[in-house]
């Protein structure tokens, strides 16, 4: 994956093509990283859209933290009737026909509805899942996978079935960039590759986080009985245990933050979310601690 350059005229091309390309759609289908729901969506959505129904699809909900997508759920629902959130997998592509049902739902009463598909255009920032949402959608039919970034093209329309239509974002969202804590959160996932130069110290954080919320799932990772109040001397622990030594026997505490790291991706330490509604947002940026 290669970082994306996000131009400010490219960006504001993308704005234009949205605007203009809204009035052809009846419904938005937002996907977002349900782990990170906040963090992964684009500011210009909310922005732009208004009151135009959207289907909010909690996206990767297999690697997500059940309660805490219930609870966003819930959240999503508070924000409106014109917001429908969904959990789906499109990996495993559970729950997908919740997102061809909602963009239905959105639309009962519109007096085109028997005339005509509906129509919706599916937006997200980079890697929450809009190529395979689109792919998994389509079944046989082709769709295009990928993205080039940094290249504004014209939208891609696909029919889902009799009753729905849908388009490809016409351009490439950004994340917010305003708060530093979404990167941080972003980069942990591996969703964007920018703060790839503090990847330990975002690292550090990621495991102080899981400590504080999933505290047992450590402990049975690394067999560690009592987990320590400082995050250096848990690393040094998971080092040792898990013989991420230097030579002269000192712990190499690069590599086994990378364990911790890859084991986090990997699953190895279960479903988890890094944002809760009603969380204070900062705790990943927070000055890392020595
Ligand atoms: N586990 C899991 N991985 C997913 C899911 N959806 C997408 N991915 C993975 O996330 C990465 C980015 O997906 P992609 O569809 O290319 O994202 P896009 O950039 O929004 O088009 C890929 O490695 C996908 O396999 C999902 O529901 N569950
Ligand atoms: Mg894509």
């Amino acid at each position: 994956m290669k970082p994306i350059q996000w131009f400010p005229g490219h960006m504001h091309k993308t704005r234009k093509l949205i605007k203009e390309n809204l009035k052809k759609v009846d419904v938005i289908i937002e996907i977002l990283d349900a782990r990170v729901p906040i963090s992964s969506s684009n500011p210009i959505i909310d922005e732009l859209t208004g009151d135009k129904p959207r289907v909010v699809v909690l996206n990767k909900s297999d690697l997500a933290d059940k309660q805490v997508t219930e609870q966003w759920k819930v959240y999503f629902k508070s924000l409106g009737d014109n917001r429908l959130p969904v959990e789906v997998s499109s990996k495993t592509k559970e729950n997908l026909n919740a997102i061809v049902r909602g963009c239905q739902t959105l639309c009962v009463g519109a007096k085109w509805i028997d005339r005509r598909p509906v129509r919706a255009m599916i937006v997200g920032i980079p890697n929450v899942g809009k190529s395979t949402v689109i792919n998994a959608l389509a079944g046989k039919k082709k769709a295009i996978v990928g993205n080039k970034p940094g290249v504004t093209k014209d939208m891609q329309r696909l029919n889902v079935s009799d009753s729905l239509q849908i388009y490809d974002t016409p351009g490439i969202l950004w994340p917010k960039f305003e708060d530093q804590d979404i990167g941080f959160k972003l980069a942990l996932l591996g969703s964007i590759k920018d703060s790839i130069l503090i990847l330990d110290e975002i690292s550090m954080k990621g495991l102080e986080y899981m400590v504080l919320k999933y505290p047992k799932r450590i402990k049975e990772r690394y067999k560690i009985d009592e987990l320590p109040d400082d995050t250096v001397e848990l690393i040094e622990l998971i080092g040792k245990k898990r013989g991420c030594l230097i030579s002269g026997g000192a712990i190499d505490y690069e590599k086994a933050i990378n364990l911790f790291l890859l084991d986090l991706r990997g699953g190895k330490l279960g479903k988890f979310s890094l944002e809760s509604p009603g969380e204070e947002i900062g705790f990943f940026s927070d000055q890392f601690e020595s």
